[in-house]
Formats: C-alpha cells, sequence, structure tokens
C-alpha cells in the first residue's frame, strides 16, 4: 500500500478550515456593521489529527485509500451560538450559500433528536470549494451549530471521553445525562430574556463606541484648544462616565464632537 502522504493531503483541509472561519467571522461583522445582533457568537475551526482519523477511520471499517473520500470531518467548523434559536438562523445562513461557495450536503439535528449520551448540536456536511495552485479543489467539511450551554457540555463530555478511552463507567454517563438536561434547562430559561441579553450588549457596546468616540475627539481638541478647556472637558468626560447615564454619555458626545468640528474650522 503506498504511504500516505499526510501533509500534502491535509493542506487543502487546512485551506477550507481558514477560509470559512474568515468567511463566517466576516459574516458575524457585517451585522454588527449593520448595527444587528450577529446570530453567532464565535467560531472556530480545526483539522482533524492524523491519529484522530485513523481512530475514526478504523472505528468506521474505512480503508485507508479510501478515508478521504468517506470521512466527512477531517476539516471541521464549531459555530458558537447565545440561543438555541439563532441556531436556525445560523443554519439558514449556511442554506442560502448553497450553490455559491459550498454544498450543503447532509444535515443532522441532533437537537430536536438529541443524542443517547446527551450531546445535542446541529450537524452540517458541506462539500467547499476552494482555488489552490493546481486549481479549484472540493472538500468535505462538517459544521457543527450549538449553543454555549451545548458546547460546554460537549466539550467536558469529549475530554472524559478521552480520559476513559471512550468506556465511560455508566454512573458517570447517568451524570453526564444529567448535566446535559440541566444544559438543555438553562438554554430554556436564557430564551425568556433573551430580549434584556440582547439589550445589555447594545448599551455595553454602544457605551464603548461613544466613550471611543469621546476618547478621539478629546484627543483631537487637545492639539487645537486651550489646554484648560480641553481638561475641564476631560474632568466633565469622567464625571459622567463614572456616574451619569448613557443618554448623558451620548449627549456629551454629540456636543464634543461639534465643539471639536468648530475648533477644527477656526483653526483651519
Ligand atoms: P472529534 O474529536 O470532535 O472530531 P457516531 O458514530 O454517531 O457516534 P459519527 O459517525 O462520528 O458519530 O458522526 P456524528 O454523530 O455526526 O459525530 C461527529 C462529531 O460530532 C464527533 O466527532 C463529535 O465532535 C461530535 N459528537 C457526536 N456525538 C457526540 C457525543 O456524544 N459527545 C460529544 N462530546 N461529541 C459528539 P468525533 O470524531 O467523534 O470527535
Amino acid at each position: 500500500m503506498e504511504l500516505i502522504n499526510w501533509e500534502e493531503r491535509l493542506l487543502p483541509y487546512r485551506q477550507a478550515v481558514d477560509e470559512l472561519v474568515v468567511k463566517i467571522n466576516n459574516m458575524k461583522r457585517e451585522y454588527e456593521a449593520l448595527k444587528l445582533v450577529p446570530p453567532l457568537e464565535e467560531v472556530h475551526g480545526r483539522v482533524k489529527s492524523i491519529a484522530s482519523i485513523l481512530d475514526k477511520a478504523n472505528k468506521r471499517g474505512i480503508e485507508p485509500t479510501k478515508i478521504f473520500d468517506e470521512l466527512e470531518d477531517i476539516a471541521g467548523i464549531r459555530i458558537i451560538c447565545r440561543f438555541v434559536e439563532d441556531i436556525e438562523r445560523v443554519v439558514n445562513i449556511m442554506r442560502f450559500r448553497d450553490g455559491l461557495d459550498l454544498k450543503v450536503m447532509q444535515e443532522e439535528d441532533y437537537i430536536s433528536n438529541t443524542k443517547a449520551s446527551g450531546y445535542r448540536s446541529y450537524h452540517m456536511t458541506i462539500k467547499y470549494k476552494m482555488v489552490t495552485i493546481d486549481g479549484p479543489k472540493e472538500v468535505m467539511c462538517e459544521i457543527q451549530i450549538r449553543t454555549m450551554a451545548m458546547n460546554f457540555w460537549a466539550s467536558i463530555e469529549h475530554s472524559l471521553r478521552y480520559k476513559y478511552s471512550g468506556n465511560l463507567p455508566e454512573e458517570l454517563k447517568e451524570r453526564l445525562r444529567n448535566c446535559a438536561d440541566a444544559a438543555f434547562q438553562l438554554d430554556k430559561e436564557m430564551a425568556t430574556i433573551r430580549d434584556d441579553i440582547i439589550e445589555a450588549k447594545l448599551i455595553s457596546e454602544t457605551k464603548n463606541n461613544l466613550v471611543d468616540e469621546i476618547v478621539k475627539n478629546l484627543h483631537n481638541l487637545h492639539y487645537i484648544a486651550k489646554m484648560e478647556q480641553v481638561t475641564s472637558f476631560n474632568r466633565r468626560f469622567l464625571e459622567i462616565y463614572q456616574n451619569g447615564s448613557l443618554d448623558e454619555l451620548r449627549d456629551f458626545s454629540s456636543k464634543l464632537q461639534t465643539m471639536a468640528k468648530l475648533y477644527k474650522v477656526e483653526y483651519v
């Protein structure tokens, strides 16, 4: 049997993972630029280790020569959402790309059909198209979409599987199933306060943006206005930042902006 050149064979999978992570992160940025709440929180990618590929091929009875045709999760993307309902939004976004840069081959809903272990996630197997120096190439990739709570459970359970080489004691399995139920309850509970959580996130982002804007304008004024004035603006900013409301901060930011513009005109 021919020796597998792993480095070379895994190269397109690495490219697919890198490109997909960039594209999905950019999708998040697009939502943020439109001041919309993105459906995803984080995206991670990995290429399966050679040992893990061999283990899985062995478990499934796949011959080494067929590994690259039959193993669909050598390239893996994990998308983490805040809320269960965001998972469907992400799934729809991926479906929308079907026929563009990817092809959706298979979907497995382990959220409606929770695995016996307690595992919950939405899986999409896709064929991803890319361009390499040898021309266009397609590789299979598994996208796992889950909430933070589902991810917490899955990563703990996954590491325990390693510790026990896949043979978890019955008592531990039972406790993990209870933890999975608790994670499910957490997701349900979080969904009921979704609007509050989203509002809180928007408030904190707005505050960060206002502070950036104020600091930028103070910095600009520092070059063109009188020192005492800039010091007094800065003092007022810190007062509002520490004790004022978001509306006061917004008000102050817009006044400072006008002030900076006026000074600029005078200065020029
Ligand atoms: P890794 O290291 O994450 O890549 P099955 O035969 O049904 O048990 P199969 O055929 O591999 O599993 O396909 P499936 O069910 O779509 O699972 C693919 C991946 O989903 C797994 O890859 C895991 O990442 C994740 N997964 C599935 N079931 C479980 C589970 O019970 N617990 C955890 N923690 N993850 C799960 P790998 O290759 O197993 O692992």
